[in-house]
């Protein structure tokens, strides 16, 4: 059904556009791509995201949940041009795809649904799309539904880009009679039949004020772009269609310009215009370079050295694994020897193709910018360069945007254990938005991603593809614990039976370590001073955090010197599992000043136990807290849903910080415990229908309240005794 490809020809690089389609969920992106291709010939019949066939949502799980879930790779070709594009999802749970097409693309279209104007998707996506300099077309969808509307869909476009919004095009009507469009930049306008054939008619008399109007606008924008073309304007009060073009093209690129079009893929109406204007806009890969990691620009030149660099891998079955690349410089070629500058292992293109979602079709070389797949790599991932000509370069990862929604995982069948470490360590190598991790100090396998949706895919995946069942559960917190005020204590183990007894005991006083303090050795003790002379320090940074100093003020040879690294082994068992919940403690200078031998019956453990027990006991009296990790929250809310979200985040301890307006939203700053962050993507999406969108970053440990610190001591009490 799909098959209809056609002879494919080797593109140069200046023939070659690479356009990510970008836009917030149900904007209509597969359903174009679907268009896009019919248009090039790619396939001779539309599929449907309903009748679950269309060439970009190919995988069983999208065509369950009727979304896009991975970035899919499609090409079509127009006059002498091939366009790659990269079909990524809209749900923010999914973000991932997008941000790795933003390495592999020179522009983007970013669809708006004519129904909703400006989403949250929109929003959030422009923003990643500026930041990766990804300059975009914008694309009205959907004027077909009876709940079109053009002018709000309008007014909310210039509300969030301002006067970079350029109208290219208007509708004649919009809803169900959808069926034309006037072009202002042609200055004709264009209407479809049923079958999908266009007419180009003059405009209506009724029509022409408007066109006029958007039309010198236009040219205004086109003038402002470029100084000439500025003095052009000002000499015949206009510009030529060729002029227009030209600024449009000089300010596209320089992201001043964001030209504006109407598209319906489900109608086919627009797809032929979108890719004539892909082809006139939108920078050819041959106009940029590539940054490898040691700061080396590398041009996009066909007649370079060869070099790939891998976006994404997946798998399919009979192929194993399959990895899309852009050729960042030269040509690549079948049967060409490249290395993974990565791993330094040798590799053999041995298949070379151009992709449509699953279908592939060989090709023998493709140039410098071009995009396509190749198969049986020995050992590639993405973010991975292949170099050819001896060249060492290193494409910069990209940088995916850290995880919002984690939870724990456990198989239901210990016997499986094994086999779920392989399985989520090959999810997190295709999706490196996916983070897998063992925490020995939850002691819990945890797995982060964008939202719980993503994590729920993943565990669709491990449930349906891999036949094992599994569990999430809420991941524990990870306090810690430290102390408020000095105290000293002293322990004797002792033990007397049958042979060799042991015999430790160790006199100690904690007090916090605190970063700068000048260094104490006057201290109170019940009452009395107590001077004490260092003989020895050992500063240690903790793994998880914070320091412990080890301070020797042993004199008069109470305790021998070969004892003094076991009580700091017994020291360091309790700094691993705390006193007051065995959680990780930190910031604690530690003087041992005193203490007994036994001549015959002291020994290392003797001391470890005494110096564990003695730690633990001043611990307790020291003023011991619980500190629990907040985090720093940025949430982006639209302005109706503002009262409803500060209101759950009161609830969750927040501490609000700020907030600002931006491009019709809300951005909400706040300091949040960790505590109470678990499923917070989820509430949010849920009070917000969806149009909100958080990050998350660790900032700090601070106390938890006191009658959080009573139930938590009081939980550990109860372990301890389960024990
Ligand atoms: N009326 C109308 N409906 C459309 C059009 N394009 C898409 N749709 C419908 O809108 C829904 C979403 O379409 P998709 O193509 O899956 O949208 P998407 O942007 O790929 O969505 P995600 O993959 O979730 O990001 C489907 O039910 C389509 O049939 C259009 O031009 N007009
Ligand atoms: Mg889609």
């Amino acid at each position: 059904m799909l098959t209809n490809f056609n002879g494919m020809k080797t593109y140069n690089t200046e023939q070659i556009r690479n356009v990510v389609l970008m836009g917030n969920t149900k904007s209509g992106k597969t359903t174009l791509a679907e268009a896009l291709m019919l248009e090039g010939k790619v396939i001779d019949r539309r599929g449907t995201v309903e009748a679950k066939n269309t060439v970009c949502d190919n995988t069983e799980i999208e065509q369950l949940y009727q979304r896009s879930i991975y970035p899919t790779l499609f090409y079509s070709e127009y006059g002498d041009h091939k366009i790659n594009f990269i079909d990524t999802p809209g749900s923010d749970d999914f973000i991932g795809g997008l941000i790795s097409a933003f390495r592999v693309v020179d522009s983007g279209v970013m669809l708006v649904n004519g129904q909703h104007g400006v989403e949250v998707g929109t929003e959030i996506f422009s923003r990643y799309a500026e930041q990766h300099n990804i300059p975009l077309l914008l694309a009205v969808s959907q004027l077909d539904h009876e709940k079109a509307n053009w002018d709000s869909a309008l007014d909310s476009l210039k509300e969030a880009f301002g006067s970079k919004v350029c109208p290219l095009q208007f509708p004649v009507e919009t809803g169900l009679a959808f069926n034309a469009y006037v072009d202002v930049l042609k200055m004709k306008m264009y209407r479809f039949k049923e079958d999908g054939e266009r007419e180009e008619l003059d405009i209506p008399a009724e029509l022409a004020d408007n066109a006029e109007e958007l039309q010198a606008e236009l040219v205004e924008r086109a003038a402002e772009a470029d100084e000439a073309l500025m003095e052009a304007f000002f000499e015949s009060g206009t510009l030529t269609p060729e002029q227009i073009v030209q600024g449009l093209v000089l300010g596209f690129r320089k992201g001043e310009i964001m030209p504006l079009v109407i598209v319906s893929g489900k109608k086919d109406i627009g797809v032929k215009r979108l890719m004539e204007l892909i082809t006139l806009i939108a920078p050819h890969p041959g106009l940029t370079s590539a940054k490898t990691v040691s700061g080396e620009e590398v041009p996009c030149d066909a007649n370079g050295a060869s070099s790939l660099y891998i976006y994404k891998t997946s798998q399919e079955q009979h192929l194993g694994d399959i990895a899309y690349f852009r050729v960042m410089s030269g040509k690549v070629s079948e049967a060409m020897d490249l290395v993974n500058v990565n791993n330094g292992s040798r590799e053999r293109i041995s298949g070379l193709f151009v992709a449509a979602g699953r279908k592939r079709e060989k090709v023998t070389e493709l140039m410098a910018g071009d995009m396509g797949c190749t198969v049986k790599l020995k050992n590639a991932k993405s973010n991975h360069t292949l170099n050819g000509g001896g060249k060492s370069w290193e494409f910069e990862p990209i940088a995916f945007p850290p995880s919002k929604f984690r939870t724990a995982i456990k198989a239901k069948s210990d016997k499986d254990d094994e086999k779920l470490g392989e399985i989520l360590n090959r999810a997190a190598a295709e999706d490196p938005t996916i983070v897998v991790e063992y925490s020995k100090e939850l002691k819990q396998l945890l797995v982060s991603g964008q939202g719980e949706h993503h994590i729920n895919t993943l565990k669709w995946h491990i449930n349906n593809t891999h036949k094992t069942e599994v569990d999430l559960l809420t991941p524990k917190i990870p306090y810690r614990e430290t102390i408020t005020k000095m105290a000293a204590s002293s322990y004797r183990h002792r033990k007397q039976s049958g042979g060799a007894g042991q015999f430790g005991e160790v006199h100690m006083l904690i007090e916090p370590y605190v970063e700068g303090a000048p260094e104490n050795s006057r201290f109170k003790v019940d009452g009395k001073d107590l001077v004490l002379s260092i003989r020895g320090k050992e500063e240690l940074t903790m793994e998880w955090g914070g320091k412990l100093v080890y301070y020797n003020c042993i004199v008069g040879g109470s305790i021998d010197g070969r004892f003094m690294p076991a009580i700091l082994k017994g020291i360091m068992e309790r700094m691993e599992e705390g006193p007051l919940t065995g959680s990780y403690a930190r910031d604690i200078n530690c003087y041992v000043y005193d203490g007994k031998m036994h001549p015959v019956d002291s020994n290392e453990i003797s001391f470890k136990l005494a110096g564990r027990n003695a730690f633990r006991d001043a611990f307790k009296k020291a003023g011991p807290k619980i500190m629990e990790p907040i985090y720093q929250i940025e949430v982006m809310v639209p302005s109706d849903c503002m009262g409803d979200v500060m209101s759950d985040l009161q609830n969750r301890r927040a501490l609000i910080e700020g907030m600002s307006s931006e491009k019709g939203f809300q951005v909400l700053k706040a300091k949040v415990p960790l505590a109470e962050l678990h499923k917070y993507s989820t509430s949010l999406s849920s009070l917000t229908s969806g149009r909100a969108s958080f990050t998350m970053e660790l900032a700090e440990y601070t106390q938890v309240p006191a009658d959080i610190q009573e139930r938590l001591l009081q939980e550990y009490e109860e372990e301890d005794k389960d024990d």
